[in-house]
């Protein structure tokens, strides 16, 4: 067996292994404009390869249901320890496997099936676990939605309290995956009390912009709030769970387990410690306002080579092209950007249909190739650069995308990551 416990992986498994390898150099050599990804730590990679993957647990800490917990206790309680203190909340649960998971707890905390939920639109830039018709959320839910103003592409207040009061919904939720603006947290709490719902925000993708401090936190005003430790926090794959105060402590802990999961994803746990911990660190302060500035600069450029961004601009790390003007579909943009090695996604913006193979909108993110360390600058010649892909005639395209492909080559070798060799 002594060649089970050492032998590494490219010895043992040479098709993963070459996957694995390739992916780096892929991470490596592109530029990851993906909203939702960013490039974890050396020392959150430790934890996420750590033996403690072999630990089985359920339970809380303290509490566990197997023997031989000592260890992931100190990691859980580490981890509910850092949650509370960055986000100034009383409740934390640091064990759901996902963001989805984590939603999905709090529909089960909350609601009866059948009840009714008012959330942001899809295309608007809302979640499918706020009550897409094909998830759970919305197949065992009335979901119901609200969307964006037409003109302004922000949500007007105003419509979300009328269609409040006409759906009344015991749960109102705000955040989602493509709303670049600044949330109005308080607005929606007046709402949410004035037709006697729940207020639950998903802070999945700005959960980083919120710690670093520059995003209002919804902690004071949401009774519930759900994020990932993904995206914009730096972390491993995975959900938490927050509240301001205790009030939904017990109904919450059953609902994460025995609720909707079983047993821990043990190493993740010590993974979400680390990254709490990074981004208690005050250099995380900086990281958070370089992303908004770097967002900002990104949004600038493209402006400027004639693209159009839904809402005008950006307040997140977020920025939104809408295509309709230069007759190219999300995903053939998508593919573009991919031969400059620059990587993106397609995405609806509001009001579009629901193909996404049709789909008119493309989704840019800033947070990685923040992390990498990609300067305002960076990010100036980066839109001007996809805006002139974008844009291209026929005849001009190859060059466009050569020229794109040297400036790729170029900023990923002057912000290199996890050095030559990997770890
Ligand atoms: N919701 C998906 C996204 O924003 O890309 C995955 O987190």
């Amino acid at each position: 067996m002594t060649q089970y416990f050492s032998a590494p992986i490219d010895q043992t498994d040479p098709l993963i292994a070459d996957a694995l390898k390739a992916e780096l150099t892929r991470q490596q050599t592109q530029i990851e404009l993906i909203a939702s990804e960013n490039i974890v730590s050396r020392a959150v990679l430790d934890a996420l390869g750590h033996e403690m993957t072999n630990k089985t647990l359920e339970g809380y800490p303290g509490a566990r249901f197997h023997g031989g917990g000592q260890n992931v206790d100190v990691v859980e309680q580490a981890a509910i320890d850092r949650a509370c203190a960055l986000f100034d909340c009383a409740y934390a649960n640091v064990q759901p496997h996902s963001g989805s998971q984590a939603n999905l707890a709090v529909f089960f905390a909350l609601l009866k099936p059948g009840d009714r939920v008012l959330s942001l639109d899809l295309a608007a830039g809302g979640h499918l676990s706020h009550g897409l018709s094909a998830n759970l959320s919305g197949r065992w839910f009335e979901a119901h939605h609200y969307g964006v103003d037409r003109g302004t592409g922000t949500i007007n207040y105003d419509t979300v309290e009328a269609r409040a009061q006409e759906v009344q919904p015991k749960l109102l939720i705000a955040g989602g995956s493509a709303y670049p603006r600044t949330l109005d947290f308080a607005r929606l709490e007046q709402i949410a009390e004035k037709v006697g719902a729940y207020f639950m925000v998903d802070m999945a993708h700005i959960a980083g912009l919120v710690a670093g401090g520059v995003h209002p936190s919804p902690i004071p005003h949401a009774d519930i709030v759900t994020c990932t430790t993904t995206k914009t926090l730096r972390g491993p794959r995975g959900g938490l769970i927050l509240s301001r105060d205790e009030a939904w402590r017990k109904k919450l802990q059953s609902s994460v387990f025995p609720g909707v999961q079983g047993s821990l994803h043990t190493q993740v746990l010590a993974a979400k410690a680390v990254c709490l911990g990074e981004a208690l660190d005050p250099s995380f302060k900086d990281y958070a306002a370089r992303v908004v500035d770097n967002a900002a600069a990104l949004s600038r450029a493209l402006q400027a080579g004639g693209i159009d961004i839904v809402s005008g601009g950006t307040d997140t790390h977020i920025v939104l092209l809408d295509l309709s003007r230069h007759g190219i579909l999300g995903r053939e943009a998508e593919a573009l950007l991919d031969q400059a090695n620059i990587t993106s996604n397609k995405n609806p913006v509001p009001y579009d249909v629901a193909n996404p193979n049709k789909w008119v909108g493309l989704r840019l993110g800033v947070a990685a190739a923040t992390t990498r360390g990609f300067s305002a600058s960076d990010f100036d010649r980066l839109g001007t650069e996809i805006a002139a892909i974008v844009t291209a005639d026929d005849g001009s395209r190859d060059q466009r995308l050569a020229s794109a492909r040297m400036m790729t080559a170029e900023l990923c070798a002057s912000y290199p990551i996890y050095g030559v060799e990997g770890r």
